[in-house]
């Protein structure tokens, strides 16, 4: 019995939990409970969100990943609102493989955002869904020289330059209005999964089959 219970946690944990945390920038927010819902992960902005210097030239976006496989957005939005009109592709979308840490040291913005404040939008289509986290920031001039030690690749992380309709068609639907209508992310015809994410989703059947067979030895 006491043997069943843990099998049975082990899933929970690794089926709720599984998604990401953003390092740096400094997150609106460090849980995930809500990492589902858009366009920051349940977090809004506020007058204690810490504000992270983001140089325009070049910066490091770190995180912590727990899913094998996912293609990641990073997103540059000016102004205070994660809806406001102005957004720009901080870096091609890369498909990330293994879990564990992540960090892209050469995130680009708009050279004329030097000055203003913005957020850095981080989001992936993992294999449960679209998942998201935001920072705050001031962008300044030139490369960041100076990177943070949560800026590194874990061992077998490796990722490669990929193409995802539906991070694209965030930028499509980036208005002033409340974001109730992207906080869902059910499979639509352009929202078909990846080969990789259909791996994802395999391992995880196994993952649930090899349990209830022990439970079933049990
Ligand atoms: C992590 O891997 C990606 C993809 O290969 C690479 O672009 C990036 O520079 C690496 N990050 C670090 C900190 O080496
Ligand atoms: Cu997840």
């Amino acid at each position: 019995m006491f043997a069943k219970s843990i099998i049975l946690s082990l899933l929970t944990v690794s089926v709720a939990n599984a998604h990401f945390t953003l390092r740096y920038p400094e997150p609106f927010g460090k849980s995930a409970a809500k990492q589902d819902q858009g366009p920051c992960g349940g977090y809004t902005l506020d007058s204690n969100t810490p504000v992270t210097q983001f140089h325009v030239d070049g910066d490091a976006v770190a995180y912590a990943s727990s899913h094998p496989e996912v293609k990641v957005l990073f997103r540059i939005i000016e102004g205070n609102s994660p809806d406001g009109p102005n957004s720009y592709k901080g870096f091609p979308i890369v498909e990330q493989y293994g879990s564990g840490d992540f960090c892209e040291p050469r995130v680009t913005a708009p050279k004329s955002l030097v000055g203003k404040q913005g957020i850095v939008q981080v989001v992936q289509n993992a294999v449960d869904g679209m998942l998201y986290a935001c920072a705050y920031v001031r962008f300044v001039n030139g490369v960041n020289s100076n990177l943070p030690d949560t800026c590194k690749n874990g061992t077998g992380v490796d990722a490669g330059f990929a193409e995802d309709a539906s991070l694209e068609a965030i930028f499509g639907s980036s208005t002033d209005t409340p974001s109730t209508s992207e906080t869902t992310s059910a499979p639509t015809a352009t929202n078909t999964p990846s080969s990789g994410s259909l791996k994802s989703f395999s391992m995880v059947g196994g993952v649930v089959g090899i349990a209830i067979a022990l439970l079933g030895g049990l």
